[in-house]
């Protein structure tokens, strides 16, 4: 029987277990990358293991998040990742060489690598055929230290592309209409692997954005072929050595098969406050814009701008509209400036915003109160934004540039420009010096907001306390750790759990922490999908500072998960959906026997308000229950030479 493409890779990465799906297994990490947001974090725990340098083939630091730098917080945060770096044989990204993803799919990333990243869009190097998997900080550094992967062997799904997209729809597009598809929630270790005689017209920066993108639907990863356009975009890069063909067998047999015909696609916008609510971009036209924004690590690259100059070349931007343009990485910054289309776009009236994350974290940019603000981004999660009162659509770069001309919601179908030459250069503006290589001799440095990552307690005899929130289905780590202006206490966490489910419940953290100094375990009680979105294990660390124990859901999200048992928290799972329903915020609670229910992974949850005893069910493999019995992986023992 033939392999998928995904198995193949796995196969030649494995370390422990058998490649069958649903099983635990382990596998060796060739590259890693992390970004400044969840990067303080991961050298703060690589530093923990004691070790004097990485032990993978490739790490690389990336600054592109904290980039605003409103007070000192975030240029500390850059010079201890500097210095770290340095010292540990870490590749540093200077700010503004550019936003992790991009940089990395024109720089690294290799087909048949494994990629580990701290930061859930990782898959975007997917788009290369690597396997790329996002992952909580404490699991990159142990990545860094050469310790193998745990993941759940996934199943793997076929999306067979065929034809042709036609012009104005694009690959966010075919993305969205992925999302359409599969939703947001349910996709836990799925893998989507892209075949068909579609696969071809597309080049690499745009199987980039859709593998970007699964992260949405919450699959491990996407993968497409390394084929001819692969060797193309690396010899553009200068780094065709790197090149291998790598595609599933013909014979491959997979768990699903998803078929798109890229000719019947239209464009599509994600509507609020989730990429998975998507509507055709023609039933949106005429609703007023205020704001459009063109960047981030979903659609940045080169020819993602010059498409959106086409159509505004020789139009201002309408008067009600604001309109900013990040390029992905300074590569692409350069190449637009050398070819005028930079010039085009600030002749359109587009605002040149800095080669970093900023508008899609809402480090700057929160639109005015109520307004429509359209994104070529990959999250409109509920304030993320910073304006909460606000409507955020993800939309394609077309759709966005023609809406910004015309102030209105706008099919790009409709505009005159021809974008039919825009195609990848042969030959990219390549320029590494905003690399820093490490020299292994510089002091590291710790500015006054960088504190060491908390520690739990072991799991305790004992685990009584109350429901200290109850949330709904599809809590994103937005909800439960918010970004934009509270990035910046990223590395101090006593100041950043201050901030737990701010926007859901602002009176959390001090209910919480005050019912932690009296001793009590404290517990989340959460509806499906908790947990999705980003990689920040800061929504796994904070709540544990505030002495939450357990999180009781519907369902978890895979890196959340992860990054829960990583600190300690229980993941428990309503063995009846109904269950949700009866518990109530404020409920007194109490795990019964839990150190033994540990073993059975089967807990019994004693509502004392309510007189109920609930049946659940840990979510956790027997990796995960050894960390859960200590109180977190920094608890355990860990043998950097066990790989
Ligand atoms: C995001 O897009 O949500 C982020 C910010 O890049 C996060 C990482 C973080 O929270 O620092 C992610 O996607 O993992
Ligand atoms: Fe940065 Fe946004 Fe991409 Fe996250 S999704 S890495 S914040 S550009």
């Amino acid at each position: 029987m033939g392999q998928t493409q995904c198995y193949k890779i796995l196969s030649k990465h494995l370390v422990s277990g058998t490649l069958k799906q649903g099983e635990s297994i382990s596998i060796r990490i060739d590259q890693t990358l992390t970004q400044d947001a969840t990067g303080t974090m991961a050298y703060l725990e690589f530093e923990s293991l004691g070790l004097d340098r990485v032990r993978n083939e490739l790490a690389v630091s990336y600054v592109d998040h904290n980039t605003v730098q409103v007070g000192f917080e975030n240029a500390d945060d850059h010079e201890y990742l500097r210095t770290v770096a340095d010292r540990k044989g870490v590749i540093y990204s200077r700010a503004g060489n550019g936003i992790c993803h991009q940089v990395h799919l024109e720089r690294f990333a290799l087909p048949g690598k494994t990629l580990l990243g701290s930061d859930s869009h990782t898959p975007t190097a997917g788009g290369m055929g690597s396997f790329a998997a996002g992952a909580g900080g404490l699991d990159v550094a142990l990545a860094m230290a050469g310790i193998p992967f745990s993941l759940i062997c996934p199943r793997v799904v076929e999306i067979r592309l065929h034809g042709s997209l036609k012009p104005f729809v694009s690959a966010k597009d075919v993305i969205l209409h992925v999302l359409e598809h599969f939703g947001v929630k349910g996709n836990v270790n799925t893998v989507f692997e892209y075949t068909g005689d579609g696969v071809k017209t597309l080049s690499v920066p745009e199987r980039a954005t859709i593998a970007n993108m699964g992260a949405e639907c919450g699959v491990t990863t996407s993968l497409f072929p390394a084929d001819e356009n692969t060797r193309a975009f690396l010899r553009s890069q200068g780094r065709e050595d790197g090149f291998v063909e790598l595609r599933a067998d013909d014979d491959a047999i997979y768990d699903d098969l998803f078929e798109i015909d890229l000719s019947q696609l239209e464009p599509l916008a994600a509507c609020p406050h989730s990429p998975g609510n998507i509507k055709k971009v023609s039933e949106l036209e005429g609703m007023a814009v205020n704001q459009v924004l063109i960047g981030s690590c979903t659609n940045s690259s080169y020819t993602d701008l010059k498409k959106a100059a086409a159509i505004l070349k020789g139009h201002t931007v309408s008067p009600s509209v604001s309109l900013g343009v990040a390029p992905g990485s300074r590569e692409v910054l350069m190449m637009i400036t050398e070819d005028g289309t930079l010039e085009t776009l600030i002749k359109a009236g587009a605002r040149i915003l800095e080669s970093a994350c900023g508008f899609c974290i809402g480090n700057h940019q929160s639109p005015g109160t109520e307004s429509v603000s359209l994104r070529t981004s990959n999250r409109n999660f509920y304030a993320r934004s910073g304006t909460a009162s606000a409507s955020l659509y993800l939309v394609s770069p077309e759709t966005a540039a023609a809406s910004a001309i015309m102030g209105v919601f706008t099919d790009p179908r409709a505009c005159d420009a021809d974008l039919s030459e825009i195609k990848m250069p042969e030959k990219c503006l390549v320029d590494d010096s905003m690399f820093i290589h490490p020299s292994y001799s510089l002091e590291i440095k710790r500015g006054p907001n960088i504190g060491q990552p908390p520690k739990n307690t072991a799991l305790p005899e004992t685990v009584k306390g109350h429901a200290v929130i109850k949330v709904g289905d599809k809590i994103t780590t937005d909800h439960i750790m918010p970004a934009g202006a509270r990035l910046k206490y990223r590395s101090n966490i006593p100041r950043y759990a201050e901030f737990v489910f701010e926007s859901v419940d602002p009176a959390f953290a001090e209910r919480a922490a005050s019912l932690r100094d009296k001793g009590e375990c404290g517990f989340i009680i959460a509806g499906a999908s908790y947990g999705q979105g980003s990689s920040r294990e800061h929504a796994a660390i904070c709540p544990m500072y505030l002495g939450i124990r357990a999180v009781v859901a519907v369902s978890i999200e895979r890196i959340h998960q992860a990054n829960l048992c990583n600190f300690g928290i229980l993941p428990l799972l309503f063995d009846n959906e109904d269950d949700y329903r009866k518990v109530e915020q404020g409920d007194e609670l109490e795990l019964l026997s839990p150190l033994s229910s540990l073993e059975s992974g089967k807990f019994i949850l004693h509502d004392a308000t309510k007189n109920l005893d609930i049946p659940l069910s840990l979510f956790a493999s027997e990796e995960q229950k050894a960390m859960l019995r200590v109180g977190g992986r920094l608890n355990e023992v860990i043998h950097a030479d066990q790989n």
